[in-house]
């Protein structure tokens, strides 16, 4: 089926509701409209129609907005219409919507509408679902930041640079190649590393601002026995994960999706870390350093009746410069409540001693990475294409400082533009469409 059909879709949530929302858009939409209604629709007006099905019946009342294209939000024709918010009663207005001529909407069709038509970029579309998804004020504010155009713009400003800095290297190319100096060798050489400076600036708002919207990782890591499972539970406020006496319990890696205080984490239980023989436990282990090393912060469990061991002491040089927090575990078995430790917590998963200020701890290490007010919300997508054009530039500058050949250059700046495009969707795959809308629900 062609991009022309009109599609139409129930545009707020099932349910039981005061009002509910049906969407159509496309070339049909006006004329379905007033089929659905048996009336004149006017554009820019807010009519109250009665909904009439094909025998005749009044299916609903409600309110019909019109807007014409390019002037609505996927750039089409396109109708609303309010009427009451029962799932019955919109299921039959949306089957004679289909007998009318349009047909049901796909996984963000209507944002990826708007998306081909002009009216928004890619990474403002994303914000949309960003927007609607985010799980905290702080996460709304930078998403509704994004959808404005803010992240677009810091982007575009790079491509810009770029663009300039590639015309002035493929300019020198087709003179001889020693020309490139007669254009000003350092003038190229300063603009390049203010663009890979900028380029960085960016990349580090926009780690900032994936951490806002998918959430801290959180590894949990220690010995067998020290606790970890336990402090998942506590934290997740459920039996997650099996708790026995048994060292070496876990095994799988258990990510539980927790939200602290209205911010999302991801908080990740691992196998204890030891010397095994056991092929399984090995395995166990192997998985639980990889997501210790991808974690945003590790608590590294330490059981208090013991104290530091030296198989503690092995774990936390391995740690090494990651960003660790020492958790002494099972302080309800100690008789004092004190530790040897001066930047390290005491928490019980028992009687839930100490929760509250290692909930502080975790979330103090979410804000001062994530900024009171980040500038703008971003996905991993973002990152990864931020880093990829990144390495173009820095490649860029190596290859130059190694041979002087402008030729290569120019590939290397044309690879970072095409990473930096792929943000807004300039420059995208169908494919990458597919995966990106298809995320979305149905009438967004
Ligand atoms: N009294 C007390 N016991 C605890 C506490 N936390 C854990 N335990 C006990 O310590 C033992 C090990 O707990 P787990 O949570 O399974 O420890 P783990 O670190 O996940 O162990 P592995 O999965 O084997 O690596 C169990 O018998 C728990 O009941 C606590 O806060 N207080
Ligand atoms: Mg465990």
């Amino acid at each position: 089926m062609s991009d022309r059909d009109t599609i139409a879709a129930i545009a707020t949530p099932p349910g039981v509701g005061g009002i509910g929302v049906i969407r159509l858009s496309g070339p049909k939409a006006l004329q379905i409209g007033e089929a659905l209604t048996r009336s004149r629709l006017e554009i820019g007006r807010i009519q109250l129609r009665d909904f009439i099905d094909a025998e005749g019946r009044v299916l609903d009342q409600g309110l019909a907005l019109c807007f014409v294209a390019p002037h609505s939000f996927t750039g089409e024709d396109v109708v609303e219409l309010q009427g009451h918010g029962g799932p019955v009663l919109q299921e039959m207005l949306l089957a004679r919507l289909l007998e009318l001529g349009c047909r049901l909407a796909r996984p963000g069709e209507f944002s990826e509408r708007a998306f081909l038509n002009g009216k928004l970029d890619l990474a403002q579309a994303e914000a949309i679902a960003d927007l609607i998804e985010s799980g905290s004020q702080a996460a709304a504010r930078a998403a509704m930041k994004s959808l404005q155009g803010v992240f677009s713009e810091r982007i575009q400003r790079l491509v810009e640079a770029v663009i300039d800095l590639r015309a002035f290297v493929e300019a020198a190319l087709d003179f001889a190649e020693e020309e490139i100096d007669f254009l000003g060798e350092s003038d190229l050489l300063d603009r390049l590393e203010r663009l890979i400076e900028d380029t960085r600036g960016v990349l580090e708002e926009a780690e900032r601002g994936r951490l806002l919207n998918e959430g801290l990782r959180i590894a949990i890591a220690g010995r067998p026995n020290a606790g970890k499972s336990s402090l998942l539970n506590r934290l997740a406020g459920y039996d997650a994960a099996i708790v026995t006496e048994i060292a070496g319990t876990t095994r799988d890696v258990i990510r539980e999706h927790i939200a602290l205080r209205g911010i999302p984490l991801h908080v990740i239980d691992t196998a204890g870390l030891r010397q095994s023989d056991d092929p399984v436990e090995q395995e166990g282990i192997r998985r639980a350093w990889k997501e210790i090393e991808q974690a945003d912060a590790v608590l590294m469990l330490i059981d208090a009746t013991t104290g530091i061991t030296d198989e503690d002491r092995a774990i936390l040089e391995r740690l090494g410069d990651l960003p660790v927090i020492r958790v002494y575990s099972k302080a309800d078995l100690l008789e004092s409540d004190s530790i040897p430790d001066e930047e390290g917590l005491l928490i019980s998963s028992r009687s839930g001693e100490g929760m509250e200020a290692l909930i502080d701890r975790i979330l103090g290490q979410q804000s001062a990475r994530s900024g009171e007010d980040s500038a703008f919300l971003a996905r991993a997508r973002h990152v990864d294409a931020l880093q990829r054009a990144l390495a173009a530039l820095q490649q860029a500058r190596a290859v130059y400082a190694d041979t002087a050949s402008g030729e290569l250059m120019a590939e290397d700046l044309r690879q970072a533009q095409q990473a930096l495009s792929e943000i807004t969707g300039e420059f995208t795959t169908e494919d990458l469409l597919g995966r990106i809308f298809g995320s979305f629900c149905i009438g967004k």
